[in-house]
Formats: structure tokens, C-alpha cells, sequence
């Protein structure tokens, strides 16, 4: 078979049995205990989902279907002879674990092209009724359930679907999404900061270059950014706030407009993929307060009164890794190869050379190293995309590769719905007593 979905269906029932042979053998083993401060603390170091499409590592970082970053940009096949690579291909190996051939990239292009080219007029309509200066991640989420009466899905439990072929139109549901987000993100950029001129779907272009053109961003350099971050950001393993909530609503058989509409909200905390908003607006404020080129000492200090002032340092820190993240570093990369010069660049490196020691002294964090959004709005304002409060409709954009992948294979491996216990402080004081 050639098309995703036949590779993928060939797949699921060896899946399906590998998980049954998982629990029929080791069903009642312990993965790890549960103390009171991991009931009280966010659930930090539960161990407790499964997610298929990749696996965090505290040190090293992301791996995709066991591939790290750097091996990606080596083997997923790529728009020119040793460029980024097309977030479709990733598409194909979070859905099937394997890399796919630039033929099989190519042929899933031309069918997301095809299933994107179109918005549905309402969702416009939708998005005009909202009022003027809503955040673009409203709108993203508000547009993403306007979808929602398209679901095949939906539909197909009404007229009663076997348990047994859910995965069927979850994946129709998801292709679906997935092919229509650059249009309904580059509407919300160009309703939001351009007047409302839209720019026709290129059926010429890959699903990421016709982001960036319906966004009104054109030119190979600004593409192969945009392949590059639509892939960095699709998945980060379960238990991050976007995936975890995808997962858990999509548990309830929600369909995937629901169970996507609630990640994207859950991406709109400020501790979570707004942070990459808040990194740009914290770099001007200190151009704005210190100048353009401040000193290592001044930086030094901006950063301790970030945290006296009771603030968060943005970009930097992170729930379960404890060194630089892979995602930084490709896009530090990024930068050197072609903005090496720009001056919010040197300002992030210079961020990067002070913040870690900062809070590290301060002693509070258990990660004092940058994340992803310390470093993605810096070479988004480079290409022009400088309108900070849209970057995290970017990262939800790509964030839907990874959470619709698991969630077409949630339901094809059966997994229950959620429904973890609580206890009150009441149980808590009585039962350690
Ligand atoms: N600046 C200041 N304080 C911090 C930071 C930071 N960057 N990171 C952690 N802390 C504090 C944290 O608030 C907590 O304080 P308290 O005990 O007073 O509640 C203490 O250090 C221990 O927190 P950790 O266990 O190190 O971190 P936790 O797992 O609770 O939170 C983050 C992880 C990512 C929410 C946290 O590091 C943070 O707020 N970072 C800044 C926001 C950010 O960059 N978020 C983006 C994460 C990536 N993403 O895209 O989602
Ligand atoms: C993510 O990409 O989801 C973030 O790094 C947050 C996380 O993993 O907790």
C-alpha cells in the first residue's frame, strides 16, 4: 500500500494485539508510586498514559517515533536536497513509525491540499462576529469547533458505529483538521493584522509553504522556517497541557474538533504555548527600558527583577526536562545559519548565557535551561511575522500533527475513557494520621 491511511489501517490490528499481550502479562505491575505531593503538585512524575507518537527524555529531549531532532532533518525527506523537513513526513511516521519516501511525503501534500482548500463560509462568518481585538487564540479555538458539524465522527456514532471502526472516522475527522488549519490560521493573521485581504490556498505548495503564503509570507528562506517549526512543535509526548487535554476529552469519545478545540485552549496558558508570546514581549520590554544592545550585567539584572517582581521568566524551565531543549537548539541553529546578525538574535543568545546562572542561583527551579519558546518568536520577527500575540496560534497549528496522530490511535487501540480519582484534604489528614 502507498496512502497513508492504507499503511496505517494495515498496522493497527498488530498494535491492537501487542497491547493485549501487554496487559494480559504485565497488566498488574506497578509503573512507579504516588505520593501526596504529586497528588498536590500537578501530578509531576506520574507515570500514568500511554501515547504512542513520541517519548520525552529529561536530559536528551523529544524523540519522535524514537527518532531524535537531528535525525529528522537527516532522514525525512524535505522540500530541496538537504532542507528542513515537511511536517507531512512527520505526519507519516507519527501515524505509521515509519519514514516515509519523498513520493509518499509528496502524495500526502497533494491530498491535504486537496482537503484544505476550502473553509466552509460560516467559519468566516464566525470569525467575523467576534469582537474586534480578540486574542487569535479564541479565534483559532472558537474556529476550530465552528468545524465541528463537519465531523464524520460525530455522525457515524449517531447512526451506531462498531467500537470496533472508530479509528476509521477519526482519522477522516483529523486529515480533515490538519489540511484546513494553515487557512483557518492565516485568516485569523490576515483578518487580525491585514485588513481582512485574504490570500488564496496555493495547490503548488506543501502544507507548510501555503501557511506561510496564505499568511502573505513568500520566499524559500521564510518556508523552510515555517517546514522547520510546524515539525519541532507537533508533539511533545502525553502529559503536556495541549495533549493531555486533547486526550483526555477525546476520551470521552469526543470527536476531534471537541478534543482539539480543548488543547488549544489549554496551549493558551501563558506557563504553556503562550510562553512563546510572552519571550517577545519580555525582549522588548528590555530593549524598551535598557536600549538595543544591553550589557551582560543589565541583562543580569532584568532578570532578577523579573523574578523579585513575583514573574515568571518566560522561555525558560520546563516540567520534565532538566537540559537545553533539542527544539532550542535546531532553531539557535537556524538562526546562525541565516540571521547570525540580527540583533533580537544576539539578545537571545545573550539571554541564554545569563538566565541559566540567574536561576539557578536563585535556587528555585529544577530546570534553569530554555525551552522552545525562548527561541521560535525571535526568527519569526525576522521574516516579518512580528505581531506577537499570533505566535501561539503557530504552535497549535503544528500541535494538531502530534495530538490528532494519537488520538486516531487511541481509538484504534481501544483506550478508556479518563477518569482518575481525587481525594480531598479531609482523606489526605485521616489516612496518615
Ligand atoms: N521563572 C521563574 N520561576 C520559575 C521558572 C521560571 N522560568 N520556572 C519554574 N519556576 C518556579 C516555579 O514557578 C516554582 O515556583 P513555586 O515553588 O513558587 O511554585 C518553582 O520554580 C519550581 O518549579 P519547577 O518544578 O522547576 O517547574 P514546574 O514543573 O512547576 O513548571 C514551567 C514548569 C514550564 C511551567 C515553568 O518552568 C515556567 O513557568 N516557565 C516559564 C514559562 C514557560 O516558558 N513555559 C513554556 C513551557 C514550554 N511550553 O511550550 O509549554
Ligand atoms: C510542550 O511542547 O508541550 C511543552 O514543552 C510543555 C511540556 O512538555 O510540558
Amino acid at each position: 500500500a502507498s496512502d497513508l491511511k492504507s499503511v496505517l489501517k494495515e498496522k493497527i490490528p498488530e498494535q491492537q494485539e501487542r497491547l493485549k499481550a501487554i496487559k494480559k502479562t504485565h497488566g498488574s505491575k506497578e509503573l512507579g508510586k504516588v505520593t501526596v505531593d504529586m497528588a498536590i503538585g500537578g501530578m509531576r512524575g506520574i507515570t500514568g498514559l500511554l501515547w504512542e507518537t513520541s517519548l520525552l527524555d529529561p536530559e536528551e529531549g523529544i524523540r519522535f517515533r524514537g527518532y531524535s531532532i537531528p535525525e529528522l532533518q537527516e532522514k525525512l525527506p524535505a522540500a530541496k536536497e538537504g532542507g528542513e523537513p515537511l511536517p507531512e513526513g512527520l505526519l507519516w511516521l507519527l501515524l505509521t513509525g515509519e519514514i516515509p519516501s519523498k513520493e509518499q511525503v509528496d502524495a500526502l501534500s497533494a491530498e491535504l491540499s486537496y482537503r484544505g482548500k476550502a473553509l466552509p463560509g460560516h467559519v468566516h462568518k464566525v470569525l467575523a462576529a467576534l469582537p474586534a481585538g480578540t486574542h487569535p487564540m479564541t479565534q483559532f479555538s472558537t474556529a476550530v469547533l465552528a468545524l465541528q458539524p463537519e465531523s464524520h465522527f460525530a455522525a457515524a456514532y449517531q447512526k451506531g458505529i462498531s467500537k470496533l471502526n472508530y479509528w476509521d472516522p477519526v482519522y477522516e475527522d483529523s486529515m480533515n483538521l490538519i489540511a484546513k488549519l494553515p487557512g483557518i490560521a492565516a485568516a485569523i493573521y490576515r483578518n487580525t493584522y491585514k485588513g481582512g485581504k485574504l490570500i488564496p490556498h496555493d495547490t503548488s505548495l506543501d502544507w507548510a509553504a501555503n501557511l506561510s503564503h496564505q499568511m502573505g509570507f513568500d520566499g524559500e528562506e521564510v518556508y523552510e522556517l515555517t517546514r522547520l517549526y510546524q515539525t519541532i512543535h507537533t508533539d511533545h509526548e502525553g502529559g503536556n497541557v495541549s495533549a493531555h487535554a486533547t486526550h483526555l476529552v477525546g476520551s470521552a469519545l469526543s470527536d476531534p474538533y471537541f478534543s482539539f478545540s480543548a488543547g488549544l485552549n489549554g496551549l493558551a496558558g501563558p506557563l504553556h504555548g503562550l510562553a512563546n508570546q510572552e519571550v517577545l514581549r519580555w525582549l522588548f520590554d528590555v530593549t524598551k527600558q535598557i536600549g538595543p544592545t544591553p550589557t551582560k550585567d543589565e541583562v543580569e539584572k532584568f532578570v532578577w527583577d523579573t523574578l523579585k517582581s513575583g514573574k515568571v521568566v518566560p522561555g525558560f524551565g520546563h516540567a520534565v526536562l532538566r537540559k537545553t531543549d533539542p527544539r532550542y537548539t535546531c532553531q539557535r541553529e537556524f538562526a546562525q545559519k541565516h540571521l547570525p546578525d540580527d540583533p533580537m538574535f544576539k539578545l537571545v543568545s545573550l539571554f541564554y548565557e545569563v538566565v541559566p546562572g540567574v536561576l539557578t542561583e536563585q535556587g528555585k527551579v529544577k530546570n534553569p535551561w530554555p525551552n522552545v519558546d525562548a527561541h521560535s518568536g525571535v526568527l519569526l520577527q525576522y521574516y516579518g511575522i512580528k505581531e506577537e500575540n499570533f505566535y501561539t496560534v503557530l504552535f497549535g497549528v503544528s500541535r494538531a500533527i502530534g495530538v490528532l496522530s494519537q488520538g486516531i490511535w487511541s481509538r484504534a487501540l481501544g483506550l478508556a475513557i479518563e477518569r482518575p480519582k481525587s481525594v480531598t484534604m479531609d482523606v489526605l489528614e485521616k489516612k496518615f494520621a
